[in-house]
């Protein structure tokens, strides 16, 4: 077993720190790794929470940390932004908000960067997920900012999926336009002490009407006023009925086996780009120039390169 695994499984935060790094800078040890953690994973419950910039979607994080240590739960939190590339604004005010959490060893609080391309930390993410999993928290708590593609197959990990709305924000048609509304299983209307919390409601209402009008699950919506701790309750007992219902349903099983087999991909998707381009850049990316001149068309050029991947292949065989 790798020397990290054995440290994770004797509950050694240092190496669950040590083994995330190794994740997102590529270690070429990263993949034993995983390999080892695999069977280690305790199947916690994945919760994602997504929604517009500002939402309070940390404030909320922050305040069901302490909620669910009051319950006695082990929390994980993987906060995602990859909006600010200098990991500037958005991670330093997560750590002020969470900070005060940071000497708790029930709890694991860790920000992704910008390293590597959007799908590069889509995986990185999931991966991290699988780390924490393996370490034996009983919650995981997912923030990502913003409704792009990466999000969306970010959150795919997730058992569960809350959406956090304001209200007065516009935000609804936003989540319906990006889809996000197929993918939740609970909304949460947070800042319910601003005006505008029936409109929004209502308009919660119509969508899912249109989009889950014959789903056998349809997403709860729960008001919070995070700063004021409102509402967490009735958002824990909805995440709990939400994953009651995952298992008695076969949706939970479902849910897992499309991601693993999602997780397959990537990392075969990732790997093998890694391992073509890598060879390309040692040929000196010769058709650039010929591409970018106009003696070359694209189409022809990445023609080229595939069939002397595929010889490659051949010649190694
Ligand atoms: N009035 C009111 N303000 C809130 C509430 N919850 C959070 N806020 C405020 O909203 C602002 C943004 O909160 P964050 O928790 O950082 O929001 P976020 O969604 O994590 O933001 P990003 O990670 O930057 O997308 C902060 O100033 C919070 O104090 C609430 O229930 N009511
Ligand atoms: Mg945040």
């Amino acid at each position: 077993m790798h020397p990290l695994a054995e440290r994770i499984q004797n509950k050694d935060e240092r190496a669950l720190a040590r083994a995330i790094s190794y994740v997102e800078n590529d270690h070429p040890e990263k993949l034993d790794l995983l390999k080892d953690i695999h069977a280690m994973q305790k199947k916690a419950h994945y919760v994602g929470l997504t929604g517009s910039p500002g939402a309070g979607k940390s404030s909320l994080v922050n305040r069901l940390i302490t909620y669910l240590r009051s319950l006695n739960l082990t929390v994980g939190v993987v906060a995602v932004d990859p909006t600010s590339p200098f990991s500037g604004g958005a991670i330093l005010g997560d750590r002020v908000r969470m900070s005060e959490h940071f000497t708790d060893p029930d709890v694991f609080i860790r920000s992704m960067g910008t390293r590597g391309s959007l799908g590069g930390l889509a995986r990185t993410t999931k991966e991290t997920v699988r780390l924490m999993d393996a370490f034996g928290f009983d919650v995981i708590l997912i923030e990502t900012v913003g409704v792009g593609q990466s999000e969306l197959d970010i959150m795919k990990i997730a058992d569960s999926i809350a959406v956090v709305l304001n209200p007065g924000s516009g935000d609804v048609v936003q989540v319906f336009k990006a889809g996000i509304m197929e993918i939740a299983d609970l909304f949460i209307v947070n800042k319910a002490d601003l005006p505008g919390v029936p409109k929004l409601l209502s308009e919660i209402d119509s969508m899912l009407d249109l989009v889950k009008h014959d789903a056998p699950y349809r997403p709860p919506v729960v008001q919070t006023i995070s700063v004021q701790n409102k509402g967490l309750e009735e958002v824990w007992g909805e995440l709990i009925s939400h994953r009651a219902y995952l298992e008695e349903s076969g949706e939970g099983h479902e849910r897992r086996a499309r991601s693993l087999k999602q997780e397959v991909i990537e990392v075969v998707h990732y790997e093998l780009m890694r391992t073509l381009l890598l060879k390309e850049e040692k040929g000196g990316f010769q058709w650039v120039a010929d591409v970018q001149d106009g003696s070359l068309d694209p189409y022809t050029a990445a023609e080229e390169i595939l069939e002397r991947w595929n010889k490659n292949q051949d010649g190694k065989e």
